[in-house]
């Protein structure tokens, strides 16, 4: 069964980039013309080189008109890491620039991401599955995955995979995991002069897959206009009831682009920024303070309710609990089955006898359900599963105990009430905007015009995205051009960099500029669900970050 809306959006046909269309407004497949231009040196350049001898220091490509090529391909398609609103597509835009090129080229559609590719698990994509799930949200096309791929006994399994399958060229669309894993396997390939491309396309909604060349990663504008719509009604909520302060934690593992780009859509009392709390190197009582100082400033005026922004990755980001995490992401990447054979009670003791002395105060300083939630199983990367840290409760009861003392000191007169919020997969699969339906459509476009250009360990990537969709750019950047290298489970490993916020750019100077009022004010805005029909100041909105960065 099919909702009205879905039906409806089903219709909609994206809009594309004038380079992809032709005067009598269809996509046509003679963009494979490419320009180079070479990348900007990266830091520990040496080990890159070493890691990546075939597919190092390449340069930047952009896409032009140029003579049409249609030979026949094959193309496989994952889905990789977390869901993001867009991902289906990017597969109906890889779908049509194939078709569109050569009728019978196929599209096929790797099971569970990443680990599809491993066990040879896929569908063919056609017409009637493309027509299901245009336009939607979700990843439930193929579905999704986190397994990584860095060893070559799964890369030889792919390698034979693809092979039997005929096919040409893999499109990978994930965040900087997943794009890693397709530099590694592009890198294997390459040496072992396997025929098949590798193409990396930027998903996440966190935003931290972000760059020169790549303004925003796609899934980003729907979930924070998705979180802005529910923030935006809690406000209106707490403006009307007046006696609770929400405490609300947003997804973003790393980055609080999320919480940047939300907080300048609500205007809320306190937006955290992690990377800023890193800068100062505050602890997690100066964190709570900033938040104490609203509190007690807006009783002053009977305002006793409030909205509070947290980023999920806040608690890393505190520098002497992301040591601590450190050490235990290093500790149980290391002693991996020691922990595991160990009971629950026994978690706690062995974790403590192997930290530092400086963490280990951190770590008994916590509330013992956040101490056991820091110990959860890590990711196939070894990231610690932050979603699951309720950094939003701990604030609170952090919060509670500076109250008390004021109210002690007779400096806090007024009722303190609290609710906390978590908002992260409600966004994760939202039917996506307009922008990220267009954008999305477009970056499969763009995927097979650097395959049918020959290239590999390239990821698509748009600019120009802050004027109409007829004047985006696309363009194709090297995977290793954005990378670093990074301890994980304990090991160096090569990793494409996490963008965070720019604490120089002009959204967190736009927070910055406002935030002292905003904490004391209830000038909440509301900005509604996300618009698909009506005047296009609603219906094609770009990220309010996208646009500031390019004034
Ligand atoms: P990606 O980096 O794979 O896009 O995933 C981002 C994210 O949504 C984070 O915001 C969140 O911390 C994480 O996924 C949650 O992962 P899981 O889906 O495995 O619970």
């Amino acid at each position: 069964m099919k909702s009205n809306l879905q039906r409806h959006r089903q219709k909609y046909t994206p809009k594309l980039p004038n380079i992809f269309v032709k005067s009598s407004d269809r996509a046509v497949a003679e963009v494979v013309k490419i320009k180079q231009k070479k990348t900007t040196s990266m830091e520990n350049s040496d080990v890159l080189v070493e890691l990546f001898p075939h597919t190092y220091d390449k340069p930047a490509v952009s896409i032009v008109k140029g003579k049409s090529v249609e030979k026949k391909l094959c193309v496989g398609v994952v889905l990789s890491g977390g869901q993001a609103p867009g991902g289906h597509n990017v597969i109906a835009g890889l779908f049509a620039a194939l078709k569109q090129r050569n009728n019978s080229s196929q599209l096929l559609g790797f099971l569970g991401g990443p680990s599809g590719l491993i066990n040879n698990r896929y569908i063919v994509i056609d017409e009637i599955v493309i027509e299901q799930f245009k336009n939607s949200g979700g990843f439930d096309m193929i579905q999704s995955g986190r397994t990584k791929l860095d060893n070559t006994e799964d890369f030889k399994k792919i390698a034979t995979n693809c092979t039997a399958a005929g096919i040409n060229a893999i499109v990978i669309i994930g965040g900087d995991d997943s794009n890693t894993n397709a530099a590694l396997l592009a890198e294997w390939v390459l040496t072992n002069q396997v025929p098949l491309q590798v193409i990396g396309v930027p998903k996440t909604i966190d935003g931290d897959l972000k760059n020169d060349m790549i303004e925003v990663s796609f899934g980003f504008d729907t979930a924070c206009k998705v979180y802005s719509e529910l923030i935006g009604n809690i406000a209106k909520d707490a403006n009307s009831a007046r006696k609770y302060w929400h405490f609300i934690k947003l997804m973003g593992r790393s980055a609080s682009h999320i919480t940047l780009e939300c907080a300048l859509n609500i205007q809320p009392n306190i937006a955290i920024i992690a990377e800023e709390v890193s800068q100062r190197r505050m602890s997690l009582k100066q964190v709570a303070h900033i938040i104490v100082d609203s509190i007690v400033k807006r009783a002053q005026v009977g305002n006793n309710f409030g909205i509070v922004l947290i980023p999920e990755g806040l608690i890393e980001f505190i520098p002497e609990v992301g040591k601590l995490i450190a050490e235990i992401n290093d500790m149980l990447g290391t002693n991996s089955k020691e922990f595991a054979a160990l009971n629950e009670n026994q978690h706690i003791d062995w974790v403590q006898s192997h930290l530092t002395p400086q963490s280990n105060l951190v770590f008994a300083d916590l509330p013992i359900h956040i101490a056991k939630q820091m110990l959860m199983d890590r990711d196939q990367h070894g990231n610690v599963n932050v979603s699951a840290i309720e950094t939003e409760k701990l604030l609170i009861e952090v919060v509670k105990q500076d109250l008390t003392k004021l109210k002690s000191q007779g400096k806090y007169l007024s009722q303190f009430s609290a609710i906390s919020h978590f908002f992260g997969y409600e966004g994760r699969s939202a039917y996506p905007s307009n922008f990220d339906a267009d954008y999305c459509y477009a970056l499969g476009f763009t995927a097979v015009s650097l395959i049918y250009s020959g290239l590999t360990s390239y990821m698509c990537c748009i600019k120009n995205m802050h004027l109409p969709v007829s004047d985006w750019k696309p363009f194709g950047i090297p995977l290793v051009s954005m990378m670093d290298i990074e301890k994980r489970k304990g090991v160096n490993k090569p990793v494409i960099k996490k963008a965070l916020v720019n604490l120089d750019g002009k959204p967190f100077a736009r927070l910055k500029a406002n935030r002292d009022n905003w904490a004391i004010d209830s000038d909440y805005i509301s900005p509604g669900p996300i618009q698909y029909f009506g005047p296009t100041e609603l219906s094609d909105s770009t990220p309010v970050s996208l646009q500031l960065e390019n004034k």
